[in-house]
């Protein structure tokens, strides 16, 4: 059984911050845990509009706190984000992430992220084996 507390978490390797300052992810579960998925609570900054593609990965989240919308750059659907709102890119749609006030999201991506990834220019993380060759 693994127990980890966010307390336990901040400063370490799995803090990870975005290198363009949009957000912040404590990453709880990764690969390494063995679980089949990752497991994170990130915080995107309020004022902040992310470019999201995950076509190497499928994500569901879930807002815990905060504002903020996701446009569909596919279909240009604007999706209202708040408190108890959960979306899942099933189809792995790209889009804009916009926060209006800091955003408390708990993610969980398959499959699971190795640790280090970040978003590239077309806001995409790196495939696990590619992430690994990195290091
Ligand atoms: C919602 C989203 O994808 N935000 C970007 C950070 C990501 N959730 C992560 O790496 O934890």
């Amino acid at each position: 059984m693994i127990v980890r507390r966010l307390k336990e978490i901040i400063g370490t390797e799995r803090d990870k911050k975005a290198k363009n300052g949009n957000w912040v992810s404590r990453r709880f579960l990764l690969a390494k845990d063995g679980m089949g998925f990752s497991f994170h609570e990130t915080t995107i900054f309020a004022g902040t509009e992310t470019r999201i593609w995950y076509k190497n990965h499928l994500e569901a989240v879930y807002c815990v706190a905060g504002k903020g919308e996701l446009e569909r750059l596919d279909t240009k659907e604007i999706i209202p984000i708040t408190d108890g709102t959960m979306y899942a890119l099933n189809g792995h749609e790209p889009h804009l992430l916009r926060a209006s006030e800091d955003l408390r999201l708990v993610c969980v991506f398959n499959p699971p992220l190795i640790g280090t990834e970040d978003h590239n220019s077309d806001g995409v993380y790196a495939t696990p084996e590619e992430e690994s060759a990195k290091s």
